[in-house]
């Protein structure tokens, strides 16, 4: 099964090398999931993406890691992207690139424990549903580059949640934009801040949930959203500097829109050693289920540079 970049050359990867085919070109394209509408690539822009994934049941949810069959040739400057994913129970695709080589092929996922051992740099990224013709797209600010590196391999995450009725099957395709980078370029990758040790019970009057995390070492934060799912009512996220003072970077209601598409706050952020990240998560009044992580979720997302890794704390454990 060939589901690698859509008919590239591997050569094409190398810096210098700028003048990409984009459109699938090759008979080995993969294939695309019937109905799942994805503009062609533009010029220069490389294409990525999953096979068509296994069903996922009514009921089931489920993330994917799909280890695809290519080590990176050289280290890849990215400037934007543009991603998508096939709209039925979705709830995010994430394109990393990771250090521990795999066997290609899509498996379920480890815990949350076990992921956050794995060493993963942040490539792109879309929030379930908002597929279509738009995708998610994001483009960088300047000077500032995502980094796929050199001999680690590429690797999908795809997370569905399945409401409906019926068996699902799922793709994600990722377009994503190069450049040569230069001197002044910041090497940023992804955080996320959250907890995965809460449980709602539909008796409790308690909605609250609080997500920390201390900051290890100096970095900067350009773009900082809350994360909850669709019970979520209300989100706030404030940076507690260790000199003591504390700032609210984001407070506003939650709807169930905001998982795909959140409001951020988008300014740069200059975070310490030792400063604390808190987020504040209520829910919902009512609730038709006991919930906990991951089917609801209390967290905070975002791009930090510089980096060399994703950054994932959950409770305040950084591997
Ligand atoms: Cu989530």
């Amino acid at each position: 099964m060939n589901f690698s970049l859509t008919g590239l050359p591997r050569q094409c990867f190398l810096p210098g090398l700028v003048v990409l085919i984009s459109s699938p070109l090759l008979a080995n394209a993969p294939e695309r999931l019937p109905g799942f509408v994805v503009p062609a690539p533009s010029q220069g822009v490389i294409e990525i993406q999953t096979p068509i994934l296994d069903e996922v049941k009514p009921g089931q949810e489920v993330m994917f890691c799909t280890y695809l069959d290519l080590e990176i040739p050289s280290d890849m400057f990215i400037e934007s992207y543009r991603a998508f994913q096939s709209r039925a129970a979705a709830h995010h695709a994430i394109l990393f690139s990771v250090k521990k080589p795999r066997e290609p092929g899509t498996y379920v996922c480890g815990s949350a424990e076990e992921s956050m051992q794995e060493e993963t740099t942040y490539l792109a990224a879309t929030g379930g549903g908002s597929t279509g013709d738009e995708g998610s797209s994001y483009s960088l600010p300047d000077n500032v580059l995502f980094r796929a590196v050199k001999g680690q391999q590429f690797m999908i995450q795809t997370h569905w949640l399945n409401y409906l009725d019926k068996p699902i099957r799922g793709q994600a395709v990722f377009h994503i934009q190069q450049r040569q980078p230069t001197p002044k370029d910041k090497i940023a990758d992804f955080f996320f801040i959250s907890t995965n040790q809460f449980k709602l019970d539909p008796n409790d009057t308690n909605r609250q949930v609080q997500a920390r995390c201390t900051m290890r070492e100096d970095l900067t934060f350009f773009m900082a959203s809350g994360h909850m799912h669709e019970y979520g009512k209300h989100v706030v996220v404030t940076v507690k500097k260790a000199s003591g003072e504390s700032m609210k970077i984001l407070d506003h209601s939650w709807t169930p829109h905001f998982t795909a598409v959140p409001p951020a706050y988008t300014q740069e952020l200059k975070m310490g050693q030792g400063d604390e990240v808190i987020v504040d998560c209520t829910y919902k009044d009512k609730l038709d289920k006991p919930l906990s992580y991951p089917t609801e979720m209390c967290g905070s997302l975002g791009f930090f540079y510089p980096a060399t890794k994703s950054m994932v704390c959950f409770d305040n454990v950084m591997p």
